[in-house]
Parts: structure tokens; sequence; C-alpha cells
């Protein structure tokens, strides 16, 4: 497929944070290895003058998603610290780009980066229609920032060569992007967009 990115086209980068990386406190294997594609993409995008919306976990001290407050999780992306930045090498154009936090109350959790966040109202005020979205982690909010896109009528092309899954359960990748093309979503690599 050949696709060209022109004006109705951004890019979403979900959760290329420290806690998500190897070493972090809830790691998705070999996260680290997508940042130089990601990078490709966002130089595409930012080339073409559109925009790149970088979504993160960005969670209060108490957040329920954590293991002491009920949830299932390890305490991560904690508001402010070295675990909830971005990964050091993840490329930010000057300008254009906008960061998204979500999970940001307590006693709520987000694994769409369209949950409880203005991202909808920045894509469709610049007349976005289509969405290219990469990131970690496939199974939870890749899977969830793709489908919540799909319902809100985006056309989204998932990037197969820019996402890394967790696998809790092994196959859990695989079903979540089994579950995005069967509710529409395209896959695509870096060589097929111009
Ligand atoms: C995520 C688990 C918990 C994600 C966020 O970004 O995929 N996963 N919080
Ligand atoms: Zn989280």
């Amino acid at each position: 497929m050949r696709i060209k990115i022109g004006r109705q086209d951004a890019l979403i980068v979900v959760d290329m944070q420290n806690d998500f990386m190897p070493g972090g406190a809830l790691p998705v294997p070999e996260g680290d290895s997508i940042v130089p594609v990601l990078n490709s993409y966002i130089r595409l995008f930012e080339e073409k003058g559109q925009p790149v919306f970088y979504t993160r976990d960005w969670h209060p001290e108490n957040h329920i998603s954590f293991r002491e407050n009920g949830g299932i999780w390890p305490v991560h992306c904690v508001q402010n610290t070295e675990g909830a930045a971005f990964h050091p090498e993840l490329y930010m154009p000057a300008d254009n780009r906008f960061i998204i936090s979500k999970g940001t109350s307590p006693d709520f959790d987000a694994y769409s980066g369209f949950q409880g966040t203005v991202l909808e109202e920045l894509l469709k005020e610049r007349g976005i229609k289509r969405i290219f979205v990469g990131g970690v982690a496939t199974d939870y909010c890749v899977k969830n920032t793709a489908y919540g896109g799909l319902n809100l009528g985006f056309q989204v092309f998932v990037l197969e060569d820019g996402i890394k899954g967790v696998d809790v359960k092994e196959g859990d990748s695989e079903r979540a992007l089994e579950f995005l093309l069967d509710n529409g979503a395209v896959f695509v690599t870096l060589g097929e967009l111009e």
C-alpha cells in the first residue's frame, strides 16, 4: 500500500515512558526497540507539517490501578517522576506537537488516550480524519487508543513496526491486533508512508 501523509493526518505515539521500557516499573519487553522507527514516523509527520500527539500515563501516587489500592499493576508512571518521563531518545519536534496526559485522577484509569482528555477535540479542530497509532503497550493502551479512534469515526492506521506488547497472558498482543482488524483498523509499516 502507498499512503501519502497530508493535511488530514495525525500521528499518535502512545505511552513511550521510562516505566514501560526495560528496567522500568512495568516493562514492555523490547519496548525501547521501537524508538528509532517511531522517530522516523515522527520526522515524517514533522516534515509534512502534521501534528504529533504523545500520550502519557500520568498517575497520582494513590492511583486506583496500583496493587496497593486494589488494582492490578505495580506503581508506575507517577506524575513528575523519572519513570513517567518519555524515553530520552524519543524525538519531539519543536512545535506542532502535543502531550496528552491520561489516568490523572486517583479513581479512574484510562487505557485510551481519548478517555478523559482533549485529544478528540484537538484532532477535530485541526480537521484530522486519519490517525496513525504506535507505541506501547499493544494489548492495553495502543489497543484502546486505536479502538477509541475507530469509535469516534477516525480512520485508524496501526504502525505494525512501531508497537510492542506486554502479553501478561500469552497471545494478548496478537488478539489485540485481531480485534483492531475486526473493527476496521488498517496495518501499515514505515515503508508504505510517503
Ligand atoms: C498501560 C498498563 C497500565 C499502557 C498503562 O500504557 O499500556 N498499561 N497502565
Ligand atoms: Zn497506568
